[in-house]
Parts: C-alpha cells; structure tokens; sequence
C-alpha cells in the first residue's frame, strides 16, 4: 500500500471517527479589518431559522447565538416593537430576555491560521438600543480562546471569559414610560459608538497559530425590571500579523557584524 493510499485511509477514518478538526469559521492570517454589518440577517419574520457559524441564508460564517434557557433556534425581525424573548434582527444582531430566554449571548470566532502571532488591535461597533426599560442594561463584552474550536457562548456564565470593559454597550436610554412603542436604534440618542483601541491602551489580545478565539457580547435576563433590547452593528475589528521581534535584532545583529568586519579591514 503506498503513502498516499495509506494517508487517504487514515482520512477517511478520522472523519469516521470525527477526530478530524471541525471547521473553524473566519481565518485569519494576515492583517486585516473584519467587518459585519448584520444586512444579510432577514429582515422580516418571527421564525427566522438561527443556525450557529452557518452560510444559511438568515445565518452568518463564523456567528453564534444561544440561550441560557431556550430561544429555538429562531430569531425574530423587529423594530422593537415585539417583548418575545428571543434573538432579534434589527437590521443589527440583538436580543431580548425573558425568564424562558434566560441570558442571551451572540459572538464571532476567528482562527489563526498563519504560522504567525496575530494581535487584535481595535474593535468597534455601534451599541443600538431597541426598546426602553429600566435603567444601566448591558451587553456585556468578553472573549475565550482556545487551541479546539469554541462553539459554546455558555451565557449563564462568566467563567473562562475575559471581560473588555471598554468595549462594553451601556444602553443609553431609560425610562419604562416609553416602554410600549419600541425605540428607532437607528437614531442618535438611541445609540452609542462603542470603540477601544486595544493597541494604544496596551491590551493587544494575541492569537498563536492554530489558536481560536471567541467574542461574546452578553444579554443578562434582568430578573427585576422590565427589559431593554439592545443589540450590535457595524462591528469593525482589526488584526495584524505580530512583528518579528527578531527582524530587528537580525538588523542589529547584521550592523554589527558590518562593523567588525570594517574594523578587521
Ligand atoms: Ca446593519
Ligand atoms: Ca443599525
Ligand atoms: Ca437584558
């Protein structure tokens, strides 16, 4: 049996087996700005099916959506005017609780696929709130990473994410009065842009070859109030390929040697 044949076994029996590796949705490898403006979500309909990390149309590559309790797979797209607890599209990627919901949570997975550190830079979005409630909701923004593929937003906890505080979405209306008639996301006071620059303030978030990483953006069921839907848009996230520390030092290195052999000659 030749090398070949036998490698083409080993695949077929790894996929077999499932040890093969599950796809990885969005690669990264070079420097690059990833950016997501939720328009593909349907813009119509209570019972839009919600396939995580799918090319369905109505689904996103590389998008998860889940719930604490239950939001069946469906999503709904609103301009607030609806309290179903449930994953919503606004034209941007949402959510609102309810004691069957329990927490919602959505995020995006990016895979290292170079043979180079990558580092996240900067990321923004635009925090849109839906619908009014009481007072101070958030979505609260963290990440995981991992050298196996993430596919669980575990919303009913924080354990094992690192909150970025900075990239946090406060909502910035209050108020139950204005509760009946849903909110136009879309407009200034109902909105916030939400941008941290992880470069400049010295939280670079590093990526190692065949390294995953998981951005979560959480809904908390807010048990005593009245809820606030809020939800992301035109996210924006910059990465660059780490530079080789040792480039220059090879250039030091190199002047010196040059300096040496001047010195000899
Ligand atoms: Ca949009
Ligand atoms: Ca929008
Ligand atoms: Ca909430």
């Amino acid at each position: 049996m030749n090398r070949f044949r036998v490698a083409f076994l080993l695949l077929l029996l790894g996929l077999a087996v499932g040890v093969v590796a599950p796809l990885r949705a969005i690669n990264i490898s070079t420097n690059q700005t990833y950016t997501q403006d939720f328009n593909t979500l349907n813009s119509t309909g209570t019972t839009n099916v919600w396939a995580d990390n799918s090319s369905n149309p109505g689904s996103i590559i590389g998008w998860f959506a889940q719930a604490g309790g239950t939001f069946g797979s469906n999503y709904i797209a609103n301009n607030g005017t609806l309290t179903s607890g449930d994953i919503y599209s606004y034209g941007a990627l949402g959510s609102f609780n309810t004691s069957t919901t329990g927490n919602l949570a959505y995020g995006v997975t990016f895979t290292n696929n170079g043979s180079a550190n990558m580092q996240f830079e900067l990321i923004s979005y635009t925090g849109e709130q839906w619908r009014n409630g009481v007072a101070n909701q958030t979505l609260t923004f963290s990440y995981q990473k991992s050298f196996v593929a993430i596919t669980n937003l575990t919303p009913t906890t924080d354990v094992g994410w690192t909150q970025v505080p900075g990239l946090t979405f406060t909502a910035p209306v209050s108020g139950i009065g204005a509760q009946l008639d849903g909110n136009d996301g879309n407009l200034a006071g109902n909105r916030t842009a939400v941008e941290f620059d992880l470069k400049a303030n010295l939280q670079l978030i590093f990526l190692q070859p065949n390294e995953t990483i998981m951005f979560r953006w959480l809904d908390i069921d807010f048990l005593s109030g009245t809820e606030v839907a809020m939800a992301i848009d035109d996210l924006s996230i910059t990465v660059t390929v780490v530079p080789e520390p040792s480039s220059a030092l090879l250039a030091f290195g190199g002047v010196g040697l040059l300096v040496a052999r001047r010195r000899r000659s």
